[in-house]
């Protein structure tokens, strides 16, 4: 194989024999929260994929490889100094010898070259509100729209305009599937968000769903699950926005501002629900990729 690449045994194994396998992104680890809660929160995934019976794959970029399968001390390499990998940063950062933290178009571009279908993540990124110049449209979504993996996450995140990110969606044939419910959820809360397409009512179906497109020569599948907290956080959400742009901050750095702003703004409220509604979507790709596998 490609050795660029470098698989854990256990992910390998579990890859060979077709058992279900899902990839967990890191940049949520570096700069999703601040540390060592960042760890925590990959380790409490990592834990609820395996509950499940589904082997995880955290993937990053450490010393010039890629690696898919990390443990405890690799993980905790992966600080805010880390650089944010997208599909097109995984090789210079490879090149480099930098520590490469996954967003989810990184970690799917990875995903695709290994064969893993499931990832788990908190919200995917989108189209940036106000059609800013230059325009600002995360590398998630073209990765989603050629890759044939299934991403749980809790919606888009809701810094974003998230209905044009549906719309965008809709543009590439990206199937978005409620998970048990009818509208896509805002990240940090269930209600509110723009009609999805379709509604699927457990793990199984989602998984035929997601067969069926694959057969049908497809590739991306959002499966949005709602926070299992749900928080209102949009007046916050706005204030968060206008003092990055403020401060002219822009382009990558934009989503781990607003975060840690928020974050701090709210006391805390939305780092807690998004810890729990990122561990839950691990815990939901575990059980998708176990029902697929036994399809
Ligand atoms: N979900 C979270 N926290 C995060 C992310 C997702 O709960 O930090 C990350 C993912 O790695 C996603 C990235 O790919 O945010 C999107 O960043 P951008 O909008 O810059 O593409
Ligand atoms: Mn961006």
């Amino acid at each position: 194989m490609n050795e660029l690449v470098v698989v854990a045994d256990e992910v390998r194994t579990a890859l060979d024999e077709g058992s279900p396998v899902v990839a967990l992104e890191t940049t949520l680890v570096a700069h999703g929260f601040p540390a060592p809660e960042g760890v925590e929160v990959a380790l409490e995934s990592d834990a609820a994929v395996r509950a499940t019976g589904a082997v995880p794959a955290t993937i990053g970029v450490l010393d010039g490889r890629i690696r898919v399968g990390l443990d405890a001390a690799e993980l905790a390499r992966f600080t805010s100094d880390a650089r944010k990998a997208g599909p097109r940063d995984l090789a210079a950062c490879a090149v480099q010898g930098a520590v490469g933290a996954t967003t989810v178009g990184g970690a799917l571009a990875v995903a695709a070259l290994v064969g893993i279908r499931f990832l788990g993540t908190g919200g995917i990124g989108g189209v940036h509100r106000g059609f800013p110049i230059p325009p600002d449209v995360s590398a998630d979504i073209p990765a989603l729209a050629r890759t044939p993996a299934l991403v749980v996450s809790s919606g888009a995140k809701s810094l974003l305009d998230v209905s044009a990110t549906m719309e965008l969606l809709e543009t590439l044939g990206v199937p978005v599937l409620g998970f048990r419910t009818d509208t896509l959820p805002l990240f940090y809360s269930a209600s509110g968000g723009p009609p999805v397409p379709q509604r699927v009512e457990d793990a199984t179906e989602a998984g035929q769903v997601a067969a069926a497109h694959w057969r049908l020569g497809g590739a991306g599948v959002l499966l949005a699950n709602p926070p299992p907290e749900s928080l209102e956080a949009e007046a916050l959400i706005e204030k968060a926005l206008t003092q990055a742009r403020r401060e002219g901050v822009s382009g990558q750095a934009v989503t781990p501002f607003v975060l840690a702003f928020l974050h701090e703004r709210s006391g805390g409220r939305t780092r807690e629900v998004n810890r729990k509604l990122i561990v839950a979507n691990a815990r939901l790709a575990g059980e998708v990729a176990v029902a697929f596998a036994e399809l």
